[in-house]
């Protein structure tokens, strides 16, 4: 299989064309960064009292409870590994060994995790001996699995890279030290994954007049997925037989088809699909939109040329 580093497969025209602005075209330029997979943005930042935590797919942060000493040192909580500051870092209470810190990308998504950023504690390095990165699906991380095992100490105050091939997808993944190397500090922690799903276009939420015609997606896949993703379409939780395609077209509406159709996406690296989408489609005669007094005066003269003939709902 190809294992490309670019972002758009042949859909990139299709987005391009629908002007939409999926945020994954970024322009990475240190090297130090996995070869393969996005980076899985989550930021924090300490106000002085509290940790706030950004991610723009939702993505939250997991790991221990307890931080060193607290509250004497009260920045010193899971957060403090996504903060972009080698200086703070996570440090869990001496009860709570090891330290374990990741994420959890939402329920219903899978990830193949691509590689991680790392950096220990400054004067500390040797205690991220033996650490791991675990994928797990489970919520209580029951089935975690080891994606990498770090068995170098790592310098201090710079990323190291660790690239990690392993074709599953997982909605948790977490770094975790080895209680062996005593508590574990983590200063810097980034996670990089792929998804074979790249953005289900153009909308979730679809109206079509009777009669009319509207194509539900298509899903856009990443270009290394690309060849072997499959497609099951449902209406209201039946399957519908044939329709296997990136895309559903519905043709000549009807209100019959008014209701919650869901796309399920497989690809063979991964057991579970590795998407569910529902998309709603409403059939109806659109209100007349909201337009300027020349719009509306030109409705009312088209209105009154089609007198009694405009379509009732069936
Ligand atoms: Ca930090």
């Amino acid at each position: 299989m190809r294992r490309g580093n670019g972002f758009i497969g042949s859909f990139g025209a299709a987005i391009v064309t629908a002007g939409l602005a999926i945020g994954l075209c970024l322009a990475w330029s240190a090297d130090a960064q996995p070869q393969r997979g996005e980076w899985l943005e989550v930021t924090t930042e300490w106000d002085g009292d509290t940790w706030h935590v950004d991610s723009p797919h939702g993505y939250e942060i997991i790991g221990f409870d307890s931080s060193w000493d607290w509250p004497n040192f009260p920045h010193w909580q899971k957060e403090a590994a996504f903060d972009g500051d080698f200086g703070n870092f996570a440090h869990p209470e001496s009860g709570d060994i090891p330290v374990w810190v990741g994420l959890d990308l939402g329920e219903g998504v899978r990830k193949e995790i691509t590689g991680v950023r790392y950096a220990p504690r400054d004067g500390f390095e040797e205690r991220g001996l033996g650490a791991t990165i675990k994928g797990a699906n489970e919520p209580d991380l029951s089935d975690a699995v080891v994606l990498y095992t770090n068995e170098e100490q790592r310098p201090s105050g710079e990323w190291t890279t660790f690239e990690i091939d392993h074709p599953e997808g997982f909605r948790f993944v977490f770094y975790e030290g080895d209680p062996a190397a005593g508590t574990t500090e983590v200063a810097a922690l980034e996670f990089y994954g792929l998804t074979p799903v790249v953005e289900v276009a153009p909308r979730r939420h679809v109206v079509v007049a009777p009669g009319g015609q509207t194509e539900l997606g298509p899903v856009l896949i990443h270009e290394d997925y690309e060849a072997d993703a499959t497609f099951e379409w449902f209406f209201e939780g039946e399957l519908l037989e044939g329709e296997t395609g990136a895309g559903l077209m519905i043709d000549d509406a009807t209100v019959e088809q008014d209701g919650t159709y869901t796309v399920v996406v497989r690809h063979p690296d991964f057991e579970d699909p590795v998407a569910e989408f529902d998309i709603v489609v409403r059939v109806f005669e659109a209100q007349a939109p909201v337009a300027g007094v020349l719009g509306l005066g030109v409705l009312a003269g088209a209105l009154a040329l089609l007198g009694g003939m405009r379509r009732t709902r069936k």
